[in-house]
């Protein structure tokens, strides 16, 4: 069973270690559930690629004992796109801030998972932009605070799991860093999914949601996850817009499909021109 907490250190460049993630930051609770997912599906660590935009999620690919691509704000799928075409053997997990992957990202998020390339995002969703300072993002639930909202945000937010079914993802999930047994679970079963899959992580960043919505340190905000959430198997089976019913964001796999996958069916495009794919 994988779980943040386990001995990890094969998986995690410790040589790296501090982190630049300040204190009680859920990003390395989301860091360490991939580490563990990684272990639970047992890939060797060579055929594994760790893909980050630019934010404090971003970062991510720095901890991890995998190949690694730092690249630019928005772009992490594009390049990772890139990547898979080339070599698709590898294992390709893309970490995104919320920002990253749903403000300037946007269109490679939804083209990507369209396509259903077989891609893994893990989207780091702090309701906020972390790096730059704490301004609004997409996710900045409607009334909630930041730098660029100060009397509470009037626009109503994504929600990332129904954006991504939209737009054709095939797999996709929702967990919080509170739920860290059963997130790294949820990211596992991604990483196996052979098509677009994404797993939503609600993180906490003290630093600035935290502090400009008065929400406490980060214990008090893990406990907030625990309790503006609930899982999906116990709600009634209505459209995935039912937290509308309860006030609540479920959490739980909201869609799993066998769909054909794109790198594949280029491969086969190309086998029926008689051209060679030599990836
Ligand atoms: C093209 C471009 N525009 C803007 C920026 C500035 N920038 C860097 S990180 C960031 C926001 C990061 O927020 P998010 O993606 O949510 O990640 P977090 O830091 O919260 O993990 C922005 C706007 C940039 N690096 N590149
Ligand atoms: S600014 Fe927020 S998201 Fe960035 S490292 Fe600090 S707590 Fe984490």
């Amino acid at each position: 069973m994988p779980s943040v907490g386990q001995d990890l250190g094969a998986y995690l460049r410790q040589e790296m270690m501090p982190t630049v993630w300040c204190p009680g930051c859920g990003h390395g609770i989301i860091a360490q559930g991939i580490a563990a997912a990684l272990k639970e599906v047992g890939t060797d660590l060579d055929q594994v690629v760790v893909v980050g935009g630019i934010g404090c999620s971003g970062r991510t690919p720095f901890y991890m004992n995998t190949g690694a691509m730092h690249t630019t704000h928005g772009r992490a799928l594009a390049f990772a796109t890139g990547l898979k075409m080339a070599r698709p053997q590898l294992t390709v997990i893309v970490a995104m801030g919320d920002g990253d992957a749903l403000a300037i990202g946007g269109n490679h998020f939804i083209h990507a998972a369209r396509r259903n390339i077989d891609l893994t995002v893990v989207l780091y969703n702090n309701s906020i932009y972390g790096m730059t300072g704490g301004q609004s993002a997409p996710t900045t639930p409607q009334g909630s605070h930041s730098t660029t909202t100060p009397l509470g945000s009037i626009e109503p937010n994504f929600d990332a799991p129904t954006l991504a079914i939209a737009a054709g993802a095939t797999f996709v999930a929702r967990s919080t860093t509170f739920d860290f047994q059963e997130m790294p679970k949820l990211i596992a079963r991604a990483i196996r999914h052979p098509g677009f899959s994404m797993v939503e992580v609600l993180s906490q960043c003290p630093t600035y949601f935290g502090r400009l919505n008065r929400l406490g340190e980060a214990p008090e905000m893990l406990f907030l996850e625990r309790d503006q959430t609930i899982p999906l198997h116990d709600l009634p089976p209505v459209e995935i817009t039912r937290e509308v019913l309860v006030g609540k964001r479920p959490i739980g796999v909201f869609r799993e499909e066998a769909m054909p996958e794109y790198t594949q069916r280029y491969r086969e495009l190309c086998a029926a021109a008689g051209g060679v794919y030599d990836a």
